[in-house]
């Protein structure tokens, strides 16, 4: 119990009353019916969502199955395709002539898609990649920025059952390589060059040096879309999309697909240094993707709905290659970067395309913040923001005084936010609030989606009574969750279901839930990931970086440290194989290191601190011990036990090398 005096009831925030009663799920009642239908009859409450939301080709009869657990089937012998989904059925529906996708270029230039043109690119290009023998469960690796020809190459892989692997353009050669070999990929689709904040930087040559690296002998083909028209060198097995596709028919028979069928694999980093390949379905996934879009977007016929997320996350599978279109709605996609031409970009697409629920990152929101209070002109109280109605952040905890900004200057204090949490493994939404039910609290994900078993445990998986900090777990199965590690369901079954925690799928993030409300409040990562600008970075994978610069470097430990901006920073320790090095040529050799980085992983795993020292804090059985690695970074002082350290002098030599 808080006493009176200090106790702080955080302000809440209340639904609109518009929203209450237009909403979808309109009102804290309609929540709590949903989450007691899904209480009181599980499966039942999952088979009526994924009716409503889905077109089967042959109905499903079983909802789930749980006799091979973890390995757990959802709608399994029932027959669907998601392109058809999202293309057929809204043309079907009268749709054809609706705007899918409204694509702004990074230099301002728009163009609409309307459905009906959505799915004929979609069929050309699918029928281009069946001419070169792609078909069922082949793995296609799309290495693109944002473009409507993304998505097409995305929803043409789905309609030909063949499983898309997207590889964030900002991923490097080395990491491109990884990734096409450990899917065993037999063609890559990608552009000549990406545009972004009025540059132009390659693709289709990182796709060159990735398959000259070797491991990719399985691909036949590279498709390229041209973009920028700038000079690329060509191999005997690059094909232009646009050869490819010219005078392609129209249409294209959808392969129907069962619905455990896997749709996509996504990598992702997890606690040792191998990014995960995490495996997802076509049937199941798409239930998610859709009701979440639906529920927590409160997405109406005539909403403008913009993600800014890229496809190379898995918020840009969810949110903008399948869950709006599988709804048919209307959605922004955006080539460049916030800051481009100035940091008002947002605002002045927000006003210019009547943008009624936009979806970014706090990291971005910070980002924007910054940049509204050193100068006038880019705040957003300079534009019409008016058409927007429903404000969503996702990738990291948003700070309350980034909540609050968001909600005054962007949604002029009336609209909801829904600060949603949920992970590439989780599919969709898992914790987050409905707009028209829930009443927000800045910094709280708020409740668990009706039909997900959030919990709070210790760790033997015994439940936490709210107000006390523990792991957050969800205790049963549902449609959107992975299905595996590509290749390994060992890797899976104990990176999310080890045993001690009584068959719950371990998230991977500390939580607690508010002894009043019972909203949830994401604490971070409690395993050896990080969190920056919302992109998630195993440590491990960029110490295997490091030390993999062999001439330079003996030892590496990478921490992560707060940061105002980008949520967390990444530190590293190194030691070199010569002496310490210090002033400028440590700053040289820093500089190096980070470059290395950058090509053995992308620019985003670049370490903002790299320290040099002669050896690292090791207990005395040679174990790193980060815990106060993380309080070097940090720049506190050491209050942990250092009685079991091997060596106490060098912290002072770490605290220095500053
Ligand atoms: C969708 C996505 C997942 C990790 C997750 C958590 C963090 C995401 C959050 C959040 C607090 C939120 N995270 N959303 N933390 N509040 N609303 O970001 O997927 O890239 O796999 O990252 O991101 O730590 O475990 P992914």
């Amino acid at each position: 119990m808080t006493s009176p005096d200090t106790a702080q009831t955080p302000k809440q925030y209340l639904p609109p009353q518009t929203l209450v009663r237009s909403a979808h799920v309109a009102g804290r009642a309609a929540y709590d019916a949903l989450a007691a239908e899904a209480e009181a009859d599980y499966e039942g409450y999952w088979a009526r969502l994924a009716r409503e939301f889905v077109t089967w080709k042959t109905p499903f009869k079983t909802v789930l199955d749980t006799s091979h657990a973890p390995m757990f089937k959802w709608f399994e012998d029932g027959t669907l395709n998601v392109s058809y989904n999202c293309l057929d059925r809204q043309v079907n529906a009268g749709r054809g002539d609706k705007v899918a996708i409204i694509f702004e270029a990074d230099d301002g230039k728009v163009t609409h898609t309307t459905y009906a043109q959505l799915l004929a690119q979609t069929c050309r290009m699918a029928n281009a990649l069946k001419q070169l023998g792609i078909g069922k469960g082949d793995r296609v690796a799309i290495y693109m920025s944002m473009s409507v020809e993304a998505v097409v190459a995305m929803q043409a892989c789905a309609r030909l059952g063949a499983v898309h692997s997207v590889v964030f353009g900002g991923f490097s050669a080395h990491s491109l390589r990884d990734r096409i070999a450990d899917t065993g990929a037999i063609a890559v689709i990608t552009a000549d060059e990406q545009v972004r904040g009025g540059k132009t930087l390659p693709l289709k040559a990182l796709v060159d040096d990735a398959l000259a690296l070797g491991g990719c002998e399985a691909v036949r083909n590279v498709v390229v879309y041209r973009r920028t028209g700038g000079a690329i060198a060509w191999q005997s097995h690059d094909r232009w999309l646009h050869e490819l596709t010219q005078g392609q028919p129209e249409v294209c028979e959808p392969e129907w697909v069962g619905a455990e069928h896997p749709l996509f694999l996504l990598y992702t980093s997890g606690s040792t240094g191998k990014p995960k390949g995490v495996q997802h379905s076509s049937g199941g996934y798409l239930v998610q993707a859709a009701v979440t879009a639906k529920w927590t977007f409160d997405l109406h016929d005539d909403d403008v709905f913009w993600c800014t997320a890229d496809i190379g996350w898995v918020t840009g599978h969810s949110y903008i290659a399948y869950g709006p279109l599988a709804l048919g709605a209307t959605e922004v996609v955006f080539e460049g970067v916030p800051t481009y031409p100035d940091a008002a970009r947002f605002w002045r697409m927000i006003e210019k395309h009547k943008v009624t629920v936009f979806y970014t990152a706090p990291t971005a929101i910070r980002s924007l913040i910054k940049a509204a209070e050193g100068h006038d002109a880019v705040h957003p109280r300079n534009f019409d923001l008016s058409s927007l109605r429903i404000l969503g952040s996702v990738g990291e905890p948003i700070n309350p005084a980034a909540w609050e900004w968001y909600h005054a200057h962007v949604g002029g204090g009336r609209c909801p936010i829904v600060d949603t949490w949920w992970q590439t493994e989780t599919g969709g939404h898992m914790i987050t609030p409905l707009p028209g039910a829930t009443p927000l609290v800045p910094g709280s994900c708020t409740l668990p989606f009706p039909g997900i078993m959030a919990a709070i445990v210790d760790e033997t998986g015994g439940d936490l009574p709210n107000g006390q900090s523990g792991i957050l777990v969800i205790k049963k199965p549902w449609p959107g969750m992975i299905r595996t590690i590509w290749g390994d369901d060992a890797r899976y079954q104990s990176s999310y279901y080890p045993p001690e925690l009584r068959g719950y799928y371990l998230a991977g993030d500390g939580a607690a839930r508010d002894p009043e409300t019972g909203y949830f409040t994401i604490g971070g990562r409690i395993d050896d990931v990080l969190n920056v600008s919302g992109h998630r970075m195993g440590t491990m994978e960029i110490e295997s970086a490091l030390v993999a610069c062999t001439d330079l470097v003996a030892e590496a430990a990478v921490v992560g440290r707060p940061d105002e901006t980008s949520g967390e920073a990444i530190c590293a320790f190194v030691v070199l194989k010569r002496s310490r090095p210090t002033g400028e040529e440590a700053g040289k050799l820093a500089a190096q290191l980070r470059n290395w980085i950058g090509k053995e992983i992308g620019p985003i795993a670049k370490p903002k601190d790299i320290r040099f020292a002669d050896n690292l804090p090791k207990t005395r059985s040679g174990k790193i011990m980060r815990r106060l690695l993380r309080s070097v970074a940090k720049g506190e002082a050491i209050t942990q036990d250092t009685s079991t350290l091997e060596n106490p002098a060098i912290l002072d030599q770490l605290s220095e090398a500053h």
